[in-house]
């Protein structure tokens, strides 16, 4: 156990170019423990306030002074010498943050303050007890109750093993709020689902990757990139020609399209629904709910698709079911922009069988236990977990990574170039060789993991 002595928040940039907040907790023991936040591009209305300055003469007022202000001024006097390091202690921290702020998406302190500081204590406790980041998650919330074992292994201690790996989800071809000019529909990405080794299944991602740099060169589109690092082509004749370049880049890679390699889909239609209509310009088309679940089922028939992320609108609450029960039991259905990471929302999806699986970022709901409870309460509903970095600014903080292998998420979606990227895949692999012999990866059984 150890006090809080001194908090300091700093303004920093994140790889959109734009502020984030990063915070150096100190405890009385000397040990230091630093984080940052990063933002999203194409956020969920119910998301957690972002506090911005808006002083157009700063950063096109996108500057973070006052949420730094806020941990400076506001939340470090409350928080110094509380405890940290024991069970329940992170909650405590996390939950005199939320009083404190007194809102539900955090509009007062900021959510990019909060969560700042949230992950900073978690940071240094960790560092405290030496633990690493994962292992601190899991005993600081206290969540082998959970059974965080895969129904298929044996407890630790009689041949099984402690910890199941996420799977590599990769964005290789970014559209819609992530790029200008490329598809309408946001993210392509390949989910490496073939081996049992995080390494190689990185290595297999990387290798499509380039390939696919040279398939869309061969036809002739650029290579450029989007926000997260992808290929952001223009000239596509349609939306579903990535799913074509991709088949060919997964199999003159050598390796088995659906077998090795599946398709991830996160459309992100919020950002193109209006009128209760989806346009797709680029396919020309402007459906309805129906015909936009139809849209997708068609693809879902013709390509190895297993996670579909927001196929429809994050207001569109009654044809996500529809959607579930037309293939849920294939694919993963998984919610970003519906639920934000907020248990309340995830509630109402298992309640109304909206999702059987959930995209988690931690800024979305703005602190470490509020993330961890989101965690928690899909496992206990069976529904798969996937951690994912943010298009708008990611900095290296790997807090994700550390995440995702303390709940048994089935997949972290990032990547897979760029440094505030790679960093992640490089801190998962420092996790597999530092766990060699207690781990296995959720590969293709992740729908098991639950
Ligand atoms: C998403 C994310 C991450 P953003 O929609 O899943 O790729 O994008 O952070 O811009 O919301
Ligand atoms: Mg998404």
């Amino acid at each position: 156990m150890a006090k809080i002595q001194q908090i300091i928040a700093r303004e920093i940039l994140s790889s959109g170019s734009t502020p984030s907040v990063e915070v150096k907790v100190v405890l009385e023991t000397g040990t230091i423990g630093v984080a940052s936040v990063p933002y999203g591009a194409s956020a969920g209305i119910s998301e957690a306030f972002v506090l911005l300055d808006g002083d157009k003469n700063r950063f096109m007022g996108k500057g973070m002074i006052k949420a730094v202000e806020n941990v400076n001024k506001i939340i470090a006097p409350v928080l110094i010498g509380m405890d940290v390091g024991e069970v329940g202690s992170q909650n405590a921290v996390d939950q005199k943050m939320i009083e404190l702020d007194g809102t539900e998406r955090k509009t007062n302190l900021g959510a990019n303050a909060i969560l700042g500081v949230s992950l900073a204590v978690a940071r240094a406790s960790a560092n405290d007890q030496k633990l690493p980041m994962y292992r601190y998650i899991r005993q600081v919330f206290g969540l082998e109750k959970y059974g965080l074992l895969p129904g298929s292994q044996k407890p630790a201690g009689e041949g099984g093993c402690d910890y199941v790996l996420p799977n590599p989800m990769m964005v290789v071809i970014e559209g819609g709020a992530h790029a200008d000019e490329s598809t309408d529909l946001q993210e392509y990405m390949i989910s490496l689902i073939g081996n049992d080794s995080v390494a190689e299944n990185v290595r297999r991602g990387i290798e499509i990757y380039f390939t696919l740099k040279k398939v869309l060169k061969d036809k002739g589109y650029n290579s450029n990139v989007g926000n997260e690092g992808a290929f952001a082509p223009n000239g596509l004749p349609s939306n579903e020609t990535p799913l074509e370049l991709i088949k060919e880049a997964v199999e003159k890679s050598g390796y088995i399209f659906g077998k090795d390699v599946g398709i991830s889909l996160d459309p992100a239609v919020s950002e193109i629904y209006e009128n209760e209509k989806y346009e797709l310009a680029k396919d020309g088309k402007n459906l309805n709910s129906d015909e936009m679940i139809n849209y997708f089922v068609s693809w879902i028939n013709n390509y190895p698709i297993i996670t579909l992320e927001d196929a429809l609108a994050e207001t569109d609450w009654q044809a996500w079911p529809k959607l579930t029960e037309k293939v849920g039991d294939k694919i993963a259905i998984v919610g970003d922009d519906l639920t934000v990471t907020n248990p309340k929302l995830l509630q109402k999806a298992i309640d109304l069988k909206a999702i059987n699986s959930i995209l988690i970022k931690l800024n979305q709901i703005g602190t470490l236990s509020e993330t961890v409870e989101c965690c928690m309460l899909a496992r206990q509903n069976g529904i798969m977990t996937i951690i994912s970095h943010r298009g708008g600014g990611e900095t290296n903080d790997t807090t994700m990574i550390d995440l995702a292998v303390a709940v048994n998420a089935g997949f972290v979606k990032v990547g897979p170039s760029r440094g505030e990227r790679v960093e992640k895949y490089n801190r998962l692999m420092e996790i597999e060789t530092e766990l060699a012999g207690n781990c296995t990866v959720a590969g293709s059984n992740f729908r098991k993991i639950i």
